[in-house]
């Protein structure tokens, strides 16, 4: 994926755009050459009209060529799965691999409840990880990760070997973790679906891998998103920048599990 690079995306809405008022559905984000545009709308169309958060009625898809912009190459995060019985166990797993990683109870606290409550949110909420306050002033518009994706014949790769993760959801949330952590602001990531058929979510960090909680949330519940907690002083602008702005392509070589 050297050359003629586009980034594609896509929001989906219900109610009228998300500008308008409208609730959040669906949105995705991917990166392909000139010849994959059509297979990739097509895929991400898809996504947005059958989705278990509601039927849309506002979808935009926006697709931009990337200018001689330079792809930064990494690796995916190593995957592992805690296996919990429930929500409360879930949590509290999430909550000691979060404070393990040096961020503080408070800030554990607030992650966890703007996530209970955010039933709208499109974009990651950014966190100080000491603290505890949200640093992004996007409300629900947060901080959408883009220009990511992984190299093709690395997902099948990948796929073919972590055969019960080969899943376009995993496939999608491990390519935006990596981005995310692959930064040296993030400390880590705490994540669960918005969906309400989609209970398993995670934290990632450059530390730890991607670790997979199986009970983050209750099915039927729509609340979810992101929280990136970041180091204290994190330079806002830049970090947001990398975050939406700067392509990552996601390559994995061999065959050895980490
Ligand atoms: N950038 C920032 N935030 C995002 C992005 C993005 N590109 N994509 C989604 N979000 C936020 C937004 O608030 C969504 O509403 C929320 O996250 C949830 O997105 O088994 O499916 O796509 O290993 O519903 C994780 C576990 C699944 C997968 C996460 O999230 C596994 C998932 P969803
Ligand atoms: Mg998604
Ligand atoms: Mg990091
Ligand atoms: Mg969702």
């Amino acid at each position: 994926m050297l050359n003629e690079l586009y980034s594609i995306r896509m929001r989906a809405a219900e109610g009228g755009a998300h500008e308008q008022g409208g609730r959040h559905i669906s949105g995705g984000e991917r990166l392909g050459q000139k010849e994959e545009l059509h297979k990739l709308a097509t895929e991400l169309l898809t996504k947005s009209l059958n989705h278990s958060r509601g039927d849309c009625d506002f979808i935009q898809l926006v697709i931009e060529k990337l200018q001689n912009q330079e792809i930064k190459t990494i690796s995916p995060l190593p995957v592992s799965t805690e296996h919990v019985q429930n929500v409360t166990e879930g949590r509290k797993k999430a909550v000691s691999l979060l404070s393990f990683l040096g961020i503080s109870d408070e800030a554990i606290t607030q992650g966890l409840n703007f996530l209970k409550q955010s039933t709208h949110q499109r974009g990651a909420i950014i966190v100080d990880s000491q603290t505890g306050k949200r640093l992004d002033h996007r409300e629900l518009k947060g901080v959408r990760v883009s220009r990511m994706d992984w190299h093709t014949q690395s997902w099948s790769n990948w796929s073919a070997f972590y055969q019960p993760f080969a899943s376009s959801r995993i496939r999608e949330a491990l390519a935006l973790a990596s981005k995310v952590a692959a930064s040296p602001y993030t400390i880590a990531e705490l994540c669960w679906s918005d969906d309400l058929d989609y209970i398993t979510g995670y934290v990632a960090s450059s530390a730890t891998g991607y670790i997979r909680i199986t009970h983050l949330k209750n099915i039927g519940e729509d609340c979810g998103g992101r929280i990136f907690f970041v180091k204290q002083h994190c330079p806002l602008d830049d970090y947001i920048s990398y975050l939406e702005t700067t392509p990552v392509c996601i390559t994995y070589e061999n065959a050895t599990k980490h």
